[in-house]
């Protein structure tokens, strides 16, 4: 259960974070599909709690606090996003819901969905799966992340811990996931699978039904991405217990790849990106710099590049989309200075439309890290060079850096310091003139940025100043002129 089902051609799965369904339709249609996106990350679709008093006002956070089963949210309800699947899987974008199926919501004052149901949080009672009291853990608190138990049998942050060896309780999700399925998904991200067994887990996977042969043929399963931070390999719950049934979060992933372009590590030694550096092996890994709660001090971050420091972050996914490794996530951000603050809202608190500037960029609150040149002219170049190989590595035994991906693409970075970076290098593509995707965009045969010229041996002369805006080059065999 570790293959996306992406349409042939395509890389790349972008979390919406957030997004409305009619947005996440729209945007399948007139941005995604046509710049050759995978698939789309949803926020959680089921009803959650929507948090009482305003305090905090309606964060980001209440919606991995779940009530019900049923498909009703602020990005929704269920015939929306019924749409939504049909028109992305119609222009070849794939969609992966995440899904919260560790736990309830934690204990609020009558606690109340979207859709309207109740639950009786303080006794455990949630008529609307229905889950009642006998269904979960008894109340404990996780405290130690060296005990497996404390970590797998007790509640994270309050919130209420479902006993998913019952055969109830796994029906229960499992029912939840084929309705999902039904509607067209390929697949889901599984929140806190950290804090599930790893065997009730391969056997709700297991008994999910086929994908829906609509979209997908026969006997296709479920692709699963499941979250398991192991950052660090001490603590008692590893990452490599979860990749026999789906892939991992590789959460070292961002965080070794920002330390390196933020200085703090030489860039040269991503030579050997990969297990080497005790990531998980490609095929167990879903690869991704932040995530929505590493870029707001969630989860354990703190540490990575975002959104905010656009010239370094855009080189760390630079560098991710150019490398063969792993299932790649691009997050796309609303802006926030608060890390409470939910998705930009209208007075009466629905979320605001994802507008489009003529420029391509977005409005109303949207940063749209996705839709930037640079990121998106990347994720067409991971298309142009899927199946080759890392070739002509060359290194200023520093922090500069360029390869090759067999003879269909090339890409240099310059993260020195007042240092530029001007080489003649072996590029391995054909002769002639070239876009370089990072300083601009080749648009109806011409090139609003840089051009390189690749002479008959294969060599180009590169130069990326160390003032200039975006610190890579990246030419292909698509963008040659
Ligand atoms: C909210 C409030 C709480 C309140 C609760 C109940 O904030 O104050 O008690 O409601 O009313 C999100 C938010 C939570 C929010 C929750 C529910 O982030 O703040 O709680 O919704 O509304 C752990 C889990 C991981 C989880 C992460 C946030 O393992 O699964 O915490 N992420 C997912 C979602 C997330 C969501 C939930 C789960 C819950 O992506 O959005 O929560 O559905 C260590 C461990 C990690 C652990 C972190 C944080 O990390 O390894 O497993 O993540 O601690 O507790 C170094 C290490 C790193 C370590 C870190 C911190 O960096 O390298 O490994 O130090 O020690």
């Amino acid at each position: 259960q570790k293959d996306p089902h992406w349409v042939d051609g395509r890389n790349t799965i972008v979390h919406l974070f957030e997004w409305k369904f009619s947005d996440i339709a729209a945007e399948c249609e007139r941005f995604l599909g046509p710049m050759g996106y995978a698939g789309v990350q949803t926020s959680p679709v089921n009803e959650y709690l929507a948090l009482p008093n305003n305090n905090p006002s309606r964060p980001w956070w209440e919606r991995y606090q779940p009530i019900s089963y049923q498909i009703i949210s602020r990005s929704g309800n269920e015939a929306e996003f019924a749409d939504m699947v049909r028109r992305c899987n119609n222009v070849g974008v794939r969609i992966y819901v995440d899904v919260v199926i560790n736990h309830m919501a934690a204990n609020w004052p009558d606690a109340t969905g979207y859709g309207g149901n109740k639950a009786d949080t303080h006794n455990k009672n949630y008529p609307a799966v229905s889950y009642g009291s006998g269904n979960f853990h008894s109340t404990c608190q996780i405290t130690n992340y060296n005990d497996a138990n404390n970590v797998r049998n007790c509640e994270l942050s309050g919130l209420h811990d479902l006993d998913q060896s019952q055969s109830y309780v796994r029906e229960k999700i499992i029912d939840f996931l084929n309705a999902l399925v039904d509607h067209g998904v390929a697949g889901f991200r599984v929140d806190a699978a950290k804090h599930m067994w790893p065997a009730d887990l391969e056997y709700i996977y297991g008994r999910v039904k086929n994908l829906n042969s609509q979209y997908f043929g026969n006997n296709a399963r479920p692709f699963f991405f499941q979250e398991v931070i192991d950052q660090t390999g001490s603590e008692a719950v590893h990452n490599y217990e979860y990749t026999s049934f789906g892939v991992v979060t590789e959460f070292r992933y961002g965080k070794e790849l920002s330390n390196c372009f933020k200085g703090n590590n030489a860039i040269k030694w991503l030579v050997n990106w990969g297990p080497q550096w005790g990531l998980l092996p490609s095929s167990d890994a879903l690869a991704f710099i932040d995530n929505h709660d590493n870029q707001r001090g969630h989860g354990g971050g703190g540490d990575v590049l975002t959104y905010k420091t656009p010239k370094l972050y855009k080189m760390a996914i630079a560098f991710m989309l150019s490398w063969p490794y792993g299932v790649t996530r691009v997050m796309s951000s609303f802006t926030f200075s608060n890390n409470d603050a939910g998705p930009p809202a209208n007075g009466d608190g629905s979320i605001k439309d994802v507008t489009i500037n003529s420029d391509g960029t977005c409005g109303n609150g949207w940063e749209c890290e996705h839709r930037w040149s640079e990121i998106a002219n990347m994720v067409a170049f991971r298309n142009t060079v899927q199946g080759t190989s890392v070739t002509n590595w060359w290194d200023n035994d520093s922090q500069q850096i360029a390869f090759s991906r067999g003879n269909r693409g090339f890409i240099a970075f310059n993260d020195q310091d007042n240092t530029d970076l001007k080489q003649t290098l072996q590029t391995g593509l054909s002769q002639g003139t070239y876009c370089d995707l990072a300083s601009g965009s080749k648009v109806n045969g011409s090139c609003s940025g840089k051009r390189v010229t690749v002479n008959g041996d294969g060599t180009a002369y590169i130069e990326i100043l160390s003032s200039a805006t975006e610190g890579f080059l990246a030419i292909s065999a698509d963008s040659k002129l």
